[in-house]
């Protein structure tokens, strides 16, 4: 007789005892055929998994109660459902409330169709793979340099949208860190931090024109990384000379950062948002294009990546400059574009963005909403944007709010009328526990 097909769905990160006994149950109804969900998948309700769909694929296609694996695009069970018709769908007694309720209906009725059942095993209690998620990897696990780098390359692929924001002391990281707002779509939180050439710089009283030596940034990094586990972009400012890039990339590689991001501005740097940019020059294509050759070269791991930022909007040099240098920085070695602008709307980045979607040579796409800060993520998303950088934002707060603690003291000769709009101790404390 043939044997009956039994479907399982698992994201299978780390396997544990709990995962065996459904696997196990399942097994003695028919041959098992694991939906496994993909990284984009797990990513939409919840972290991206520690390891690659392709790393969790051995380990369960080698499994003698598996009979096969299939990929599970998204959380919902149904194309896989129609293609392979199972008999059986097998699942633990724990996603009848809560946020996979409506998928577990779905499923009843979709098999319903060909008189499949589905066989809901006790839930293992006491072992769940984001708890020992939690409790033991999140720290230790993105500690080690190799897999906090790489983890941004793979948020960029397996989630619709990356968010970054500066951080620019170690507390900034742990706000970063720890942040996360409940909303109808879901948890928000960030995925990443910036270091930001402009907050470095004015976190130390400078200007923000190379003043502050690559070594104390790199300090000032290694200080973040120690108590975090997000990724980091670093901002290069025009990543200086070419033969000490090799230099630059090596260290950030090492201290666990991310990604570079090098302009293409030559000559004593100026910030981009400065409105008189009378002085400042863009590199020319060739030159520039040397540079991300030298930089992926230099690099150990193509995990990390180099990202390529054009400053012609910035320059008022208008659009077609800007598609040119896409495609040729692109085909130079870029794995991503930061398109830059000035102006308070997104309609010259979304102009780019329409036709450099079209190119052979397209690469992900960053924006830097800083003027145009009333543009919604999900516009950047629709507009093909992957990545959004909130580039200065964390220390704006801080400046903004120490000279209102340091004006109402002078002018109430006390403290207690700030107390209110300020943290207290209390709160503080709790980053010294
Ligand atoms: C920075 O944050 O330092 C940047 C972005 O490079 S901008 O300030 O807009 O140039
Ligand atoms: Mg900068």
């Amino acid at each position: 007789m043939k044997k009956k097909i039994v479907y399982v769905c698992m994201s299978a990160d780390i396997l544990h005892a709990g995962h065996i006994n459904i696997l196990e149950r399942a097994s003695r109804l028919g041959n098992v055929v694991v939906g496994l969900m993909t990284d984009q998948a797990i990513s939409y309700y919840k972290k991206i998994p520690f390891l690659n769909y392709y790393q969790r694929e051995i380990v369960i296609r080698n499994l003698n109660m598996v009979h096969g694996v299939v990929p599970q695009n998204t959380m919902d069970y149904r194309p896989n459902l129609r293609k392979i018709k199972p008999d059986y769908v097998v699942h633990g007694d724990d996603w009848k409330n809560g946020v996979l309720k409506e998928n577990r209906s779905q499923v009843i009725k979709e098999i319903k169709k060909w008189s499949g059942k589905l066989v809901e095993f006790p839930y293992t209690k006491n072992v769940s793979s984001t708890n020992l998620k939690e409790s033991f990897f999140n720290k230790n696990f993105y500690s080690f340099n190799s897999n906090r780098t790489s983890l941004l390359k793979r948020m960029i692929e397996a989630k619709k949208f990356v968010r970054v924001i500066e951080a620019h002391s170690p507390l900034a990281g742990l706000i970063v860190e720890n942040t996360k707002v409940k909303k109808k779509t879901g948890d928000a939180d960030y995925d990443g931090m910036w270091s930001s050439s402009l907050t470095e710089s004015l976190l130390r009283g400078k200007p923000d024109n190379q003043s502050v030596e690559l070594s104390t940034r790199i300090n000032a990094i290694n200080e973040v990384l120690e108590i975090t586990t997000k990724p980091m972009v670093f901002d290069a400012d025009n990543g200086g000379r070419v033969e000490h890039l090799p230099f630059t990339i090596k260290s950030l590689e090492r201290q666990g950062v991310s990604a570079i991001i090098i302009e293409d501005k030559i000559g004593l740097k100026k910030n981009s948002l400065f409105k008189n940019q009378k002085n400042a020059k863009q590199d020319s294509i060739k030159n520039f294009c040397k540079k991300l050759e030298v930089a992926t070269k230099s690099r150990k791991s193509d995990d990390f990546l180099i990202i390529a930022r054009i400053e012609s909007f910035i320059l008022g040099k208008g659009i077609n400059d800007a598609l040119k240098r896409a495609n040729a920085y692109s085909k130079a070695g870029a794995d991503g574009i930061l398109i830059h602008s000035k102006i308070d709307t997104p309609k010259e980045i979304f102009k780019f963005s329409k036709i450099f979607r079209k190119s052979k040579n397209f690469k992900f796409l960053i924006a830097v909403p800083s003027s145009y800060s009333k543009t919604y993520e999900k516009d950047l998303i629709r507009n093909g944007f992957s990545v959004v950088i909130y580039a200065n934002h964390m220390l704006r707060a801080s400046y903004l709010a120490m000279n209102q603690v340091a004006e109402s003291i002078l002018k109430n000769s006390r403290s207690a009328n700030i107390e209110k709009k300020i943290s207290s101790i209390k709160d503080l404390l709790k980053y010294s526990l």
